[in-house]
């Protein structure tokens, strides 16, 4: 297999741990006071009986508390891709092999699904090294399948059983780890001897708590973002003749949009979550972006940037009560809606039965995006935000706003534009040093945990602003971020999502800067990410990172 001169070199780079696990010497296991959850405390207890109050646990160095008898272990990829799974997978085979180096680590293959079905590969150290310190899923590949039920519990304990599987690593977002803790609950609880342990991936960062600093993932994908983001910069301020507007991924929350805003000093970053604090309608969004663009027309300026997150749809007021009636829409009358044979019969069928309201704002919206809403939905039936070409939608938006202003005589320039849209560019470039070094490290965390007979566990790596040598390695008991929230008419028991805090030190920091940014051009270009090279070029921390740690 050819392999590019970069990959070459960064397959000798070996990832930096917290020092308890950096020098090989042997560890002990803290245990730290029992905990609760950060809401509905006692509908979680019941749900969670065997699980739910386990102490925090961090590990130091010190005579050993690990088991060194046989184990095998089983590894899921979940969701969507983020830069530094594979070396999760690295960190969760050394650590296992510093254990015993007898214990075996399986994949199991295509997300979730392949632990149902029993479709796997043997992790070997020969097949890893191929993988070191890449970005992607494709060691073992990822799936949206969703591991629920206890027909899959007991189906996926079965095949472990046969591989002689004692623990399963399920590495993913907010909800498969939910699912990782009621998989860890029922086996618990039913004395099945295989324990289950989660990671916290997603480019999206909104897997974060006080424990959880952050997501893996989410520090590559907007060092990517950015720099593409910086090299259209460049190219607006030299032309001088375009406005870009940038969507960024992130299905839900707007950390991604955020952070390359302060990376980058954007002219304009929407924040859904800002969006839906204010009531903002869609052309109150639109008269802001308008009045920043005529404002700097005004300055002879006709270019800028403008940074859209893919989630904003659901927040704005009266777009997200349309996509929830759509939703239930194509849920209820799917089959009919199926039967329709074109575009425009869909359209109409979907204008026509919707609240008479709801009715009038899909009415008008351009129909480019009419038709993208009723694009198919995910397996959950909710709307896909990534096929909502939301950057499209504004620039149209906009554009009739500008000419409304230029016949009022509020508006001098020229709006020429292009759209733009970041997310799948991201998810699998090469980790950035903190995420190559963050994953190795959760993935030897994971191989601890597991090796102190651990359960329903999420694997933490904290004080991450810190030089990795000073980071600590802890277990956190999954039940601790828990409520109860309310999905498809049900109560559900799931990992509150952390959306962008408005009284947060980075919004507050971008909210400082915001409109100096959109009247100025004073644009950021942060560059390609640095591998080699001097450590403040090659192991800074996202700016998000830095500000909540301060
Ligand atoms: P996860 O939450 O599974 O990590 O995925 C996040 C994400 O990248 C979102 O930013 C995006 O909306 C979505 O996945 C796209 O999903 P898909 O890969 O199925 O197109």
């Amino acid at each position: 297999m050819t392999i590019s001169a970069l990959q070459k070199a960064r397959s000798t780079y070996q990832p930096k741990l917290p020092a308890v696990f950096a020098e090989g010497k042997p560890y002990k296991l803290i245990e730290g006071e029992a905990t609760t959850c950060v809401a509905d405390q006692e509908k979680i207890a019941k749900l969670f009986k065997a699980t739910y109050g386990a102490p925090q646990l961090r590990f130091e160095t010190g005579e050993s508390t690990t088991s060194d008898k046989t184990i095998n272990v089983g590894v899921i990829l979940s969701g969507g891709q983020a830069p530094g799974g594979h070396n999760v997978i690295a960190g969760l085979f050394d650590g296992l092999k510093s254990l015993n180096p007898e214990n075996k680590l399986f994949g199991f293959l295509n997300g979730p699904g392949g632990y149902i079905a029993n479709d796997y590969q043997e992790i070997t150290a020969e097949f890893l090294d191929n993988y070191r310190n890449t970005g992607g899923f494709d060691i073992i590949g990822s799936g949206r399948t969703k591991l629920e039920t206890e027909e899959h519990f007991d189906q996926g304990a079965e095949n472990c059983k046969k591989l002689g599987i004692n623990a399963v690593v399920i590495i993913g977002g907010d909800d498969s780890n939910t699912n990782a803790c009621l998989l860890a609950d029922y086996y618990k609880k039913n004395n099945v001897d295989i324990q289950v342990i989660g990671c916290p991936k997603t480019i999206d960062g909104d897997l974060k708590n006080e424990q959880i600093e952050i997501s893996f993932g989410f520090d590559t994908a907007c060092r990517v973002y950015s720099e593409l983001i910086g090299n259209i910069m460049r190219d607006c301020n030299s032309s001088k003749k375009y406005w870009h507007f940038t969507r960024l991924m992130g299905r839900s929350a707007s950390h991604i949009a955020l952070e390359c805003a302060l990376q980058t000093q954007a002219n304009i970053c929407l924040i859904g979550e800002e969006v839906r604090e204010k009531a903002q309608s869609l052309n109150e969004i639109v008269e802001y972006m308008a009045n920043v663009i005529a404002k700097r027309a005004e300055n002879g300026n006709n270019f800028g940037v403008a940074l859209i997150p893919e989630g904003i749809v659901e927040f704005i007021p009266e777009v997200g009560v349309l996509i929830s009636e759509l939703n239930e829409l194509l849920h209820h009358r799917e089959d009919e809606f199926n039967a329709l044979e074109d575009k425009s019969t869909k359209v109409a069928f979907v204008k026509e039965n919707l609240s008479a309201e709801t009715s009038a704002v899909y009415t008008s919206l351009p129909e480019l995006i009419q038709t993208q809403l009723t694009n198919d939905r995910d397996p959950h039936g909710n709307v896909q935000v990534s096929l909502i070409e939301t950057e499209k939608l504004m620039i149209e938006m906009v554009d009739k706003k500008l000419k409304e202003m230029k016949k009022a005589g509020t508006y001098v320039g020229k709006f020429g534009h292009q759209a733009h849209f970041f997310g799948y560019e991201g998810r699998c470039a090469a980790p950035s040093n903190f995420d190559a070094d963050y994953c190795y490290s959760i993935g030897y965390t994971a191989s601890a945990l597991i090796g102190t007979g651990k359960t329903g566990y999420m694997s933490s790596v904290q004080n991450l602003t810190k030089p990795a040598i000073e980071w600590t390695a802890a277990g956190v008991p999954i039940t601790m971020m828990m409520n109860v929230e309310r999905r498809h008419g049900a109560d559900k028991p799931v990992i509150q999502k952390a959306l962008v805090l408005l009284d947060g030190a980075p919004f507050k920091h971008f909210v400082s800067k915001r409109d100096e940014w959109a009247i100025n051009t004073d644009f950021i270009y942060p560059g390609p990410i640095q591998y080699f090279g001097p450590t403040e070029v090659c192991d800074q921390r996202s700016v998000t990172l830095e500000l909540e740690g301060k």
